[in-house]
């Protein structure tokens, strides 16, 4: 989210286009999907979790600022291409300096940059800095899948593994192709949920958009972020992370449920997940169907 600002400091002109059209077709988060991301879609996902709010306010308010900024630039340029050219100003001004308008051009990018950065780095921290869990879950990133462990003391003492749903398993379950899985992580609704995620053999990233979290899976190394789902229903991200043939096809899908339907899923993936005892492995240069 820091990287906003270099570009919209930056690349102004350019961003005239893309900013005019966010704002004419509206950056609607009402038009957005639940959870997915729906055709002609240009604003974000529908946020569900506080960070993703935040997120979501703050994409808002970079949207006004360079919107802002373009339209002034627009202007500056119209003013020298109408009243500056060589037809309309033959006789072209020799100023060189104006140390006024030097301090200004240096001092109003650099508040614009200061307001821009003290929401960033707020939200920075509030993605950064993990909250009391009440629900920790490991997240391991596979050649090309994921696996969920439910730790022992976490309620669970299970582990399995999420693939994608073929097309047509998706098509009936009515659930979204590319996105859908066979084995959901659950979790409940309003529980703050820590991700202890690790690679299993390269690096993956871990990301539901709707949820504002992205954390890197990285073998020999564990790394943890947060969510709180404040809605129910399902949450879709995809591997973030370049990491082979089928990195496209390796989805993640979150349910958030009422702590009822929680504590039911609970005992029945207790007994589901036993009997597999090692999560189960798709075998070596099988593809998942598409
Ligand atoms: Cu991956």
């Amino acid at each position: 989210m820091t990287r906003h600002w270099h570009r919209s400091a930056l690349a102004l002109p350019a961003l005239a286009g893309s900013a005019m059209a966010a704002l004419i077709l509206g950056a609607a988060p009402a038009a957005a999907g639940m959870g997915q991301p729906s055709p002609w879609q240009i604003g974000l996902q529908t946020p569900a979790s506080p960070v993703a709010s935040d997120v979501a306010s703050f994409h808002t308010m970079l949207v006004w600022i360079i919107t802002l900024i373009s339209l002034f630039v627009l202007a500056l340029l119209a003013i020298v291409i109408f009243r500056f050219n060589e037809r309309a100003n033959p006789q072209a001004s020799r100023t060189t300096h104006n140390t006024g308008l030097e301090v200004a051009w240096t001092i109003i990018p650099v508040l614009i940059l200061v307001v821009i950065a003290i929401p960033s780095f707020r939200i920075l921290k509030e993605q950064v800095v993990i909250p009391a869990a009440d629900l920790t879950i490991k997240v391991y990133g596979n050649q090309w899948y994921w696996s969920y462990e439910y730790p022992k003391d976490q309620g669970g003492g299970f582990k399995f593994d999420s693939n994608m749903l073929s097309r047509e398993d998706a098509a009936k379950a009515n659930q979204p192709a590319l996105l859908a899985v066979d084995n959901e992580v659950v979790v409940p609704i309003g529980k703050t949920v820590a991700l202890q995620v690790v690679g299993n053999d390269v690096i993956h990233s871990f990301s539901v958009p709707s949820l504002a979290f992205r954390m890197d899976a990285i073998p020999g190394r564990l790394n943890q972020t947060w969510f709180r789902a404040e809605k129910e229903g399902i949450f879709y991200g995809q591997c973030s992370r370049l990491c082979g043939q089928n990195h496209a096809f390796m989805p993640i899908a979150i349910r958030v449920v009422s702590e009822e339907a929680y504590q039911a899923w609970l005992g029945e993936a207790k007994k589901k997940f036993a009997s597999t005892g090692e999560a189960v492995k798709v075998a070596a240069g099988e593809l998942p169907a598409r």
